[in-house]
C-alpha cells in the first residue's frame, strides 16, 4: 500500500509543475507580475514565440515523462508483484531512439530559431547615406560595463562616437522609441551582460569587443537595465533605467546634457587630442 501512495506522490511533480507555471502564466494572486516582463521591441515577439514553442515542447516531454514513471511505479509496486525483478543489459534499439530522436528535435529548433538569430544578431539595420548608398546604422551611444555600473556615452549631434560633442551619463539610458536604433556595447574590466528585459535583449559584455545591440521600441516609458553576468562583489549594483521617449523629447534631453556637461569642468573628450 505504501508504495502505491509513493507513486501517487510522484504522480505530484508534473501536476505542481504544470500547475505553477499555469498560474503565473495567467498571473493569479500571489503570482502577478512573474511571466515574462511586458515586450516593447517589435524584434521581440519572434523571441516571445520562440520562448513559447521551447516551453511547450519541453512542457509536453515533461508531462509525458512524468505520467509514464507514475504509471510504472504504480503497475509494478513490490506489494502488488509476486514476481521477482528481471534485470536488463539494455537494448540496442531503445538507446538509438531515444539518441535520433532528441537529436532530430534539437536540429529542428536549430533551424526553426535561425531567423530570430539573424534578426538578433546579424540584420544590423541600414540607413542611406549622403551618397545614396546603403551602409549599416551607427550607434547612437556606446554602453561600457565596468565594476559596478554601466558608463553611457552618446555620440551627440554630429552622430560620431569619440568626438568633442559627446555626452555622458552613468547607469542612465535615454533612447528614441519608434524607430531603429543601434547601440555599440563594451567592457572595461571583466565580463558583464548588458540585459533590457523589455526589449528581449541580453548580450554578453566581452572584453576586447566591440558588439552591437539593435531594436525597434513600440512604446515609450521606463524599464529596466540590468547585468546579467556575475561580474564581483558589486553585481547587484548594475542596474540602470532606460528611458524610451519620443524622437523630439530625446534630442532636446540629450541637447540639455550637452549643454550642462560644456557648463561643468568634467570633460572626459578633453584629453582625446583629437578634432
Ligand atoms: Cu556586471
Amino acid at each position: 500500500m505504501i508504495d502505491r501512495a509513493w507513486s501517487l506522490f510522484f504522480l505530484m511533480v508534473p501536476i505542481l509543475g504544470v500547475g505553477i507555471f499555469v498560474w503565473a502564466m495567467v498571473g493569479v494572486y500571489p503570482m502577478e507580475g512573474l511571466w515574462l516582463p511586458k515586450n516593447v521591441n517589435e524584434y521581440g515577439v519572434i523571441i516571445d514565440n520562440l520562448f513559447m514553442f521551447i516551453l511547450y515542447l519541453t512542457g509536453v516531454i515533461f508531462i509525458i515523462t512524468g505520467i509514464v514513471m507514475f504509471w510504472f511505479l504504480w503497475k509494478y509496486s513490490a506489494s502488488n508483484n509476486a514476481e521477482p525483478v528481471k534485470f536488463t543489459h539494455g537494448s540496442h534499439m531503445l538507446e538509438i531512439i531515444w539518441s535520433i530522436l532528441p537529436s532530430a528535435v534539437l536540429l529542428f529548433i536549430a533551424i526553426y530559431q535561425m531567423n530570430a538569430w539573424a534578426d538578433a544578431k546579424m540584420r544590423r539595420p541600414m540607413v542611406t547615406n549622403a551618397d545614396g548608398e546603403e551602409v549599416v546604422m551607427l550607434p547612437v551611444a556606446r554602453v561600457t560595463g565596468r565594476q559596478f555600473e554601466w558608463r553611457i556615452q552618446y555620440a551627440g549631434a554630429d552622430g560620431l562616437l569619440d568626438t568633442k560633442d559627446d555626452v555622458f551619463t552613468v547607469n542612465e539610458l535615454h533612447l528614441p522609441a519608434y524607430e531603429d536604433v543601434v547601440l555599440q556595447i563594451h567592457s572595461e574590466d571583466v565580463l558583464h551582460s548588458f540585459f533590457l528585459p523589455n526589449l528581449r535583449l541580453k548580450q554578453d559584455v566581452v572584453p576586447g569587443m566591440d558588439q552591437y545591440m539593435w531594436f525597434k521600441a513600440t512604446e515609450t516609458g521606463s524599464f529596466d537595465i540590468v547585468c546579467a553576468e556575475l561580474c564581483g562583489w558589486g553585481h547587484y549594483k548594475m542596474r540602470g533605467q532606460l528611458t524610451l521617449e519620443s524622437r523630439e523629447r530625446f534630442d532636446k534631453w540629450l541637447a540639455n546634457l550637452r549643454a550642462e556637461q560644456l557648463l561643468s569642468v568634467f570633460d572626459p573628450a578633453a584629453d582625446d587630442g583629437d578634432e
